[in-house]
Parts: structure tokens; C-alpha cells; sequence
């Protein structure tokens, strides 16, 4: 590494002007230019056999701060500005977020990229370049409303390169280009994420909101992250924006690996390819033509991609897998279509069960199907998960390939969610034990010692509490908002999903709020914090929020509660909010319907920080519970065989808890109460109401009481605050498990056997 640049002496040549002089547009500008040049000028791995993550979703978050901490200069560059009359964090702001996921999945890609370049395996990612990336959320009337969310700017992390590839779609031929990020390791090499666009992408396309006009393919290709699948040609749009990923990216991979000396039959030794979820899965069928057209002959091809790549499941909610008519793909990728029947009818001559089909009776084509069939390797994201693939969901797969099944717990990168998020609390951890922990996530544990240690106590909560005043401040600027962080800060933060239960946090709230009116004071002051988008055509998540917005209203404005309770929802939840909200928050929600929540990674990001877990026995709060022991965690609500139990059953009546428990009766009534109706819409609360009443698939009444019980009890514990501190401590301590430095290595030694 370029230890030897002198910063200053760079900065202001950069500049052509002394810093002092220069505004902080023109640092931000000179900053990612220096640091960009520093993680070009870095080794990159160079070995035989190298890794390709494709992924629909790369969620990055901004860059500057973190690159400079992986560089290893963050600490003097933020200096040399000091000394310069300027604040690096005001030149923070200036980078604009790249929104390029949705949530989890998008997160953990980005979190892999960082552990894998740190870990100095050859490995990039490929991906989409989405100018307007998922949607900005703004709050209007107390609604979600979407609007674009431009995020390349003059001065980019982008490089346009001179790297291009045909694709054709139907009648349709485009031109590929790719564009590359530097992903630097920390204190190591850095490896790229490749981002494929084109140059006929036209943002002048957009109307109203997001709305544009989803038929003109060469303007639209790239232009939004996921557009809406609620119609046809959102759906069609789907499945051109994954070719066109799959398409550029096997043709980078074939170069690469040809200009390796690889001789096509041995495509194995030079690659392999880790397909995040099924939407890139289209690329085991273009993989297999480009080889054929290359000269192999189908089985051949078959079995060399066969051999190349691995699957990861990230859900198993049957609306998110993925399936698409057979007459779609023959729309928009006809010559696809030939050889995913070839694979369909290799699978049913070996098989007789429809339920392990490719294309089923009614011509629908199963994305997960073919990576199961033809990928050798299918891992779930936490322990939990994997079992009810193998025993549940996938039970037909895991008998036919049970060697090809196997557990990758999930990660996070310790750099972005402890280093760059909470400078203070890594700080004061490294005084504690050495900085080993920065490389060696587990020796977090060293912290135990400290367990009954009072000044260590009292110093983590006094960090908190900086981190309390600082979001308020933030709140105060950005949303006009007032808390206090003198109140308990319990949030939970995570795309709004009725299976994830936000409306079971709300539904506490009411409640809570129904007692403080009548008197009944809570064990402390507590402020519920909220931050979520909704697909923008999921109407019941929209009429969640509107439902939170409406009791931020009401509570935070009614003077005989609002000093034991308040209610704040964040606008346009991101990356990098969730870095100010994490480090400040005492109870993180993780409050899923046992069986539905993959793993989630907001739970370990928490942990990390020093937040006690509020949560169910759901995918990995599972091994968390596991880690800190019962004195550490809250934990509640039906378990995961319970839950499989009532849909095999069919026997949840939410109606009847709504009947028989007079405090579930008298929190669904309020959502269309004369206080709500004031402030907030008939129809959508109306909605929720009866949604929740006669329908409520993701059982909120099931665990309203045991959720109540168990939040008192946390409330209750909070109140002792060496005991709490312990708690925290205890939290920190035991998250070295959950770095993704440790899922990485899991990855490489299981799956990828790279050098
Ligand atoms: C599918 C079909 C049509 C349109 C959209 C989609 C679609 C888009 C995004 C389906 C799923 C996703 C994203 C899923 C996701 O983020 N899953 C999360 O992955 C995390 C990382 O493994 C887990 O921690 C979370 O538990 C899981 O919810």
C-alpha cells in the first residue's frame, strides 16, 4: 500500500489551491480523486481460480469515509483538515448515497465484497448500474410518496471503462458497458465491482413521482432498481434488466477466464459464480449457450456450468420466489427458452414428481429450480433458515442433493458497522483490548473480562448516550423532530414488511399510550423509532406507515404522554442513516413471525453496538440468543414449528384474538378512532383494520401478549443500569461470530476453494 503519500502535499495539488482556500465540494472532489488513485495503485489478487458474486442488488452506502478507514488514512486526512479550519463531516454529507439495493440482500452483497477484498481472495462483483437506484422515500400528508434518487454526480466512484458486450434481447440488440468501483480492503488489496449500463439510458423519462414509461427498453434498461411487478411490463422489464446482468456478466467471465489459458472444459478451475438469490439464475442458461456457440456440445456445457455454479437462498416467502411464464422469456429472450427446456427435461427423466419440475404444468418456469438442478451448491443464511429449507421448503431438493445443501450464516463488515459507524465506541474497545479485533472479529471476547468491571460499565454508557444526543440533533435538523436521550431508544429499522411486523411494535404503542391516559406510567420514558420503505405497490405496508406517522402525530403532541412516550419515524431509511441510528439505539426490534426472516443482519449490526436484542427464536436471532445466553436477550413469541404447524393447519383465527383479548380489541379499534380520523385517512386505516381483524397471515394477534410481556420486562431491566451495561457489554463482546470476515472464510472453505 501507498503509505508513503504525503496527504497534504497531494490534497492541495489536487486542489491547485491551499485546503483552507477551497470549499467543501472542491475536498470532496480532491478527496475521492487521492483515494481512488491510492486503491487503483493497490495489489490485486492474483490466482488462477477467482470468485464472480452477481447480484441484482449491491447496497455500498457512501463510500469517502470508509475507503479512507480500509486505506488506512482516515485518521490524518480528518486531521489535516482539522488543522485546515474544516469539519470531515460536513464533507460527508456531500456524497450522495448510491441506492442500489432494496434492503438485507443488497446490504450483505456489499458487506462480502468488503470481507472479501480484506481477506485478499480474487473476488468482484457483478451487477447493474441503476441511475436512479430504488426510490427516495418522502412523507406527504402523512403517506409514503417515491421519487427518483439521482445518484451519479460529476465526481463518481463510477469509471467508465472501454469494456463493452453485445446482448440481444428479442428484435433487440443493446450495447454493454461496464463500469467499475474499487473495493478496497481493509489494510489489504482491493478488488472491483463491475456494474453493467448503457449509454441510451434517458432519465428525462421520468414523469410524475417514478412513473416512466416501462416499454421503451433502450431509455429505461437501467434506469430504476426493481421497478414495480404489479404489471406486465414491469414484469417484462424484470426480466430484460436480469439478461442483460447475466449476458454482459458470463461474457466477462468467458474472457477473463480464456485469457487466463483456460480451455473451456476446465472452466471450473477459473471460476466459480455465487448467484445472490435467483435473479441472476438466468445465468446458467446463457452460460450454456455461450458455451455451445462456442464449440462444446450440451452436456458438456451442462455439466462444466454445472460444476461453476452456487446458489443462495435468501427467502422463503412464496411470493418472493421468483417464477416466470414460459411465454414472457419467450418475449424478451427466446433463445433462452430451448435450453431451459433441455434442462427441464433432464430433471423429469430422472425425476418423476412434479414438485422438483423446471417449467410446471402450467408453463411456468421455477427461477430456484435450475440453480438447485444445475448449481452445486445450495446454502441457506442462518442456521434456522437452512434447516426449514431442507426439512420444509426445499425437503424434495435436500432428499434428492443432500450433499449439495449446507448453512452460511450471514455477516456484516465490522469496518462500516463498528469503525466508520461508532468511531467512539471503537475507540475506547481498542484501549480496552489492542486493535487485533479490527482483523480477528473474536477477539471482541477479550471484553468479558471486563464484565464486572464498574468504570468500563459506566463508560459504555456514556458513549451511548453521545450517540443518543447526536441522533437527536440529527432528528431535530433533518425532520424538526424533539426526543430526548434521556428516554429508551428502541428501534427497529428495516424495509416495511408485514411478515417483519411493524405493525405488532405499533399495535404496543397504542396500547401503551391507552394506559399512560388512564395513568398507568411506563417503568421509563421510552421513544419508539421507525425507519422503513414499502414496495411502492404494497398497499398494506403504505397503510403501515401511514398508521406509525399518524401516532407520531397524535402521541408526540399529547402533553400527558409525551413524556413517557414517544414516536418517530425516519424519512427515507438508507445506509447511511442506519449509521447514525444503530450506534444510539438500547432495544433492537427483531420481531419477525418465527419462520419468516431468512437471517436478518440489522440484528447483528445492533448487537455489535452495544443494543439488547428485543426479538423471536427467528433465523439468526437464533444463534444471537445462542452467543449472549438467556440473560442477554428478549426473547418472545411462537416458535418457528408452531407457526409451520398453523399453516399446515390453517387454524389461525385472528379474529378470535381480536374478540377475546380486550387490549388487542382496544388497539385495533383506535387505528380508526376519532383521534386517528383526525389526522390521518379513513380508507387506509380502514384497511389495516380489517386486514388485521380477517386476515392477519403473518399472526401479529398470535404474539401480541407474550410480545407486551416480554418488552415490559426490558423496559423493567433498563431501569438497572449496571445490569443493562452488562447486557450491552456481554452483546459486544460475543459478535465476533457475526463478522462476515467469518462467513467469507465459511464461503471460500465450503464452496469456492479459492487460493
Ligand atoms: C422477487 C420477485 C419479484 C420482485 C422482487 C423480488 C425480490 C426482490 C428483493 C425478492 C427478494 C428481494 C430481497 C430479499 C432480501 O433482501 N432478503 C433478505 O436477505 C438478507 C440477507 O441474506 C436476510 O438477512 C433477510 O432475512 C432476508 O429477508
Amino acid at each position: 500500500m501507498n503509505k508513503t503519500v504525503n496527504l497534504q502535499e497531494t490534497l492541495t495539488g489536487l486542489l491547485g489551491k491551499e485546503i483552507r482556500q477551497a470549499s467543501n465540494e472542491e475536498i470532496y472532489g480532491a478527496l475521492l480523486t487521492m483515494v481512488q488513485t491510492m486503491a487503483e495503485g493497490r495489489e490485486r489478487a492474483d490466482a488462477k481460480k477467482k470468485l464472480y458474486y452477481i447480484s441484482a442488488e449491491f447496497l455500498i452506502g457512501k463510500l469517502l469515509s470508509n475507503n479512507m478507514i480500509n486505506l488506512g488514512i482516515y485518521q490524518e486526512v480528518k486531521e489535516i483538515l482539522e488543522e485546515n479550519g474544516k469539519n470531515l463531516a460536513e464533507i460527508e454529507e456531500i456524497e450522495p448515497e448510491p441506492s442500489l439495493g432494496n434492503g438485507g440482500l443488497g446490504r450483505l452483497a456489499a458487506c462480502f465484497l468488503d470481507s472479501i477484498a480484506t481477506l485478499g481472495l480474487a473476488g468482484d462483483g457483478i451487477g447493474l448500474n441503476y441511475h436512479l437506484g430504488l426510490f427516495k422515500q418522502e412523507f406527504e400528508n402523512r403517506l409514503q410518496k417515491e421519487t427518483p434518487n439521482p445518484w451519479i454526480t460529476d465526481k463518481s466512484w463510477l469509471k467508465k471503462t472501454d469494456v463493452t458486450y453485445p446482448v440481444y434481447f428479442n428484435g433487440l440488440k443493446v450495447r454493454a458497458r461496464m463500469y467499475d468501483i474499487e473495493v478496497t480492503g481493509y489494510d489489504n488489496q482491493s478488488n472491483k465491482l463491475h456494474l453493467f449500463d448503457i449509454d441510451s439510458v434517458d432519465e428525462s423519462l421520468v414523469g410524475e413521482g417514478i412513473a416512466f414509461n416501462k416499454e421503451d427498453i433502450e431509455k429505461n434498461l437501467t434506469l430504476f432498481l426493481y421497478p414495480d411487478d404489479a404489471d406486465e411490463s414491469g414484469r417484462l422489464l424484470r426480466i430484460y434488466q436480469q439478461y442483460f446482468m447475466v449476458s454482459s456478466g458470463a461474457q466477462l467471465i468467458l474472457d477473463e477466464c480464456v485469457a487466463k489459458g483456460c480451455n473451456l472444459y476446465d472452466l471450473p478451475d477459473y471460476a466459480v459464480i455465487q448467484i445472490n438469490d435467483t435473479h441472476p439464475t438466468m445465468v446458467i442458461p446463457e452460460l450454456i449457450r455461450l458455451l455451445v456457440r462456442r464449440g462444446l456440445d450440451m452436456d458438456d456445457a451442462i455439466d462444466v456450468v454445472s460444476r461453476t455454479c452456487a446458489y443462495t437462498n435468501h427467502t422463503i416467502l412464496a411470493e418472493a420466489l421468483e417464477k416466470w411464464p414460459v411465454h414472457y422469456l419467450k418475449k424478451v429472450v427466446p433463445q433462452l427458452v430451448p435450453i431451459i427446456e433441455v434442462l427441464d427435461d433432464k430433471v423429469r427423466r430422472r425425476f418423476d414428481d412434479e414438485r422438483v419440475a423446471i417449467i410446471d404444468r402450467y408453463d411456468t418456469v421455477h427461477m430456484a429450480h435450475i440453480d438447485i438442478h444445475y448449481g452445486f451448491s445450495v446454502n441457506g443464511v442462518a442456521a434456522l433458515h437452512t434447516e426449514i429449507l431442507k426439512n420444509t421448503e426445499l425437503h424434495p431438493f435436500y432428499q434428492i442433493y443432500p450433499e449439495k445443501f449446507n448453512n452460511k450464516t450471514n455477516g456484516i463488515t465490522f469496518r462500516r458497522w463498528l469503525l466508520h459507524c461508532n468511531p467512539m465506541l471503537a475507540g475506547y474497545i481498542e484501549s480496552l483490548i489492542g486493535n487485533g479485533f479490527k482483523k480477528d472479529a473474536s477477539e471482541l471476547s477479550k471484553l468479558l473480562a471486563y464484565k464486572d468491571d464498574d468504570a468500563v460499565l459506566t463508560k459504555l454508557m456514556e458513549i451511548k448516550h453521545k450517540n443518543k444526543e447526536a441522533l437527536c440533533a440529527y432528528l431535530k435538523d433533518t425532520q424538526g423532530l424533539s426526543i430526548s436521550p434521556d428516554t429508551i431508544f428502541d428501534i427497529q429499522v428495516k424495509r416495511l414488511h408485514e411478515y417483519k411486523r411493524q405493525q405488532l411494535n405499533a399495535l404496543y404503542i397504542i396500547d401503551k399510550y391507552l394506559e399512560i391516559k388512564t395513568g398507568r406510567i411506563p417503568a421509563a420514558p421510552v421513544t419508539a423509532i421507525f425507519g422503513a420503505k414499502a414496495a411502492p405497490a404494497y398497499t398494506i405496508a403504505k397503510d403501515i406507515i401511514h398508521l406509525i406517522l399518524c401516532l407520531q402525530e397524535i402521541i408526540n403532541n399529547d402533553p400527558e404522554v409525551n413524556n413517557y412516550l414517544r414516536v418517530v419515524m425516519v424519512e427515507n431509511y438508507n445506509v447511511t442513516k442506519a449509521e447514525k441510528l444503530i450506534p444510539a439505539c438500547d432495544i433492537s426490534e427483531q420481531i419477525s413471525l418465527a419462520s419468516k426472516e431468512a437471517s436478518g443482519t440489522g440484528n447483528m449490526k445492533f448487537m455489535l453496538n452495544g443494543a439488547v436484542t428485543l426479538g423471536t427464536e427467528d433465523g439468526a436471532n437464533v444463534e444471537i440468543h445462542e452467543a449472549v445466553g438467556d440473560d442477554n436477550i428478549f426473547v418472545f413469541g411462537a416458535s418457528s414449528e408452531e407457526v409451520i404447524r398453523h399453516y399446515a393447519k390453517g387454524d389461525y383465527v385472528a379474529r378470535d384474538y381480536y374478540e377475546n383479548n380486550p387490549a388487542i380489541h382496544a388497539a385495533i379499534d383506535f387505528i380508526t378512532g376519532d383521534a386517528m380520523l383526525k389526522v390521518g385517512q379513513k380508507e387506509n386505516l380502514e384497511r389495516l383494520k380489517n386486514e388485521l381483524i380477517n386476515k392477519d397471515w403473518f399472526m401479529t394477534l398470535l404474539d401480541f401478549d407474550s410480545y407486551k410481556e416480554t418488552k415490559e420486562r426490558a423496559l423493567q431491566a433498563y431501569t438497572d443500569e449496571k445490569e443493562w451495561a452488562k447486557k450491552t457489554l456481554v452483546n459486544i463482546a460475543k459478535a465476533g461470530f457475526f463478522s462476515s470476515d467469518r462467513t467469507i472464510e465459511e464461503y471460500n472453505r465450503d464452496i469456492w476453494h479459492l487460493a
